[in-house]
């Protein structure tokens, strides 16, 4: 099954990413909104700073979304039918904060090898220049870049890990509307400026879907089959969702996440403020 084009594929290929691809309809992507809304309300911290990733476990409409046919079926023609989820991200910019994203190559710390896998950004609101968009340095996926690590405040990444010297004119702003996604390979260079809005920036990251044939060689991920069958064996396999905010999915997020905490921290000097 396919849902990209020939031109789209060769885009990936030959930039390291492809955009925009039409994933949910507007008020699909508000009700996905307004369900993180409610966490937040619920439950004040939970899904702020390190609770940020896998709220999929937690939600059961953002479970429909990592589990949408749509976006396996973009996927599937990047890194085949056997198809695993290992984690996702919320990257949520308010108003009147600085937050942004340095520069950096997912690849470099995220311990997913070899790197037949893909992560999908799916806008929750529209995600534009004003707004802090992400920004993509296209071709830079050849090979693995230098990184300094520098921390600094603001910076929504764990180490502020940063390749330096990207060429801007190069750069690329990946403009979305609400509802709409694009893929990006693991190597390419990205990152995304502050919100200069009066509204937030929601976006949410599936980091990953990963090949059955992908080992995490820095610690330890379990992970959703989202399509297909997992004859490797490499991670443990865990449940999906149908009840907002269980307590099991509850404490089964809070160990995934305990988990990624090492992998992002490994050989780390310091930790980010977020
Ligand atoms: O949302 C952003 O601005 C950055 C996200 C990012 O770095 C990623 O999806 O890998």
């Amino acid at each position: 099954m396919t849902y990209l084009s020939s031109n789209q594929l060769k885009q990936y290929e030959d930039q390291g990413y492809i955009s925009p691809i039409e994933i949910l309809s507007s008020s699909e992507a508000l009700e996905a909104r307004k369900e993180i809304e409610l966490i937040e309300k619920k439950m004040p911290n939970e899904i702020e700073k390190t609770g940020r990733y896998n709220i999929h476990l937690i939600s059961p409409k953002l479970d429909s979304i990592v589990h949408n046919s749509k976006i396996l079926d973009a996927v599937e023609s990047i890194i085949g039918k056997n198809i695993l989820v290992c984690s996702t991200t919320l990257f949520i910019k308010n108003p009147n904060e600085q937050g942004f994203v340095s520069y950096h190559q997912d690849a470099k710390y995220i311990g997913l090898e070899p790197h037949n896998w893909v992560t999908a950004w799916v806008a929750l609101t529209d995600s534009n220049e004003n707004n802090g968009c992400m920004k993509m340095w296209p071709k830079s996926h050849l090979n693995i870049k230098d990184h300094s690590e520098k921390f600094d405040k603001g910076n929504l990444l764990t180490r502020g890990q940063t390749v330096e010297n990207v060429p801007e004119d190069e750069v690329k702003s990946i403009e979305l509307k609400a509802g709409q996604m694009s893929l990006h390979h693991p190597r390419v260079v990205h990152g995304s400026g502050i919100n200069k809005s009066n509204d937030r920036r929601i976006g949410f990251v599936i980091q990953s879907y990963i090949g059955t044939n992908v080992k995490q060689t820095l610690g330890k991920n379990s992970v959703q089959v989202a399509r297909g069958e997992d004859k490797y064996n490499h991670h443990e396999i865990i449940k999906r969702t149908n009840t907002l905010l269980s307590e099991e999915s509850i404490l089964l997020r809070k160990k995934e996440n305990d988990y990624l905490q090492e992998i992002f921290y490994k050989g780390a000097k310091q930790k980010s403020s977020y």
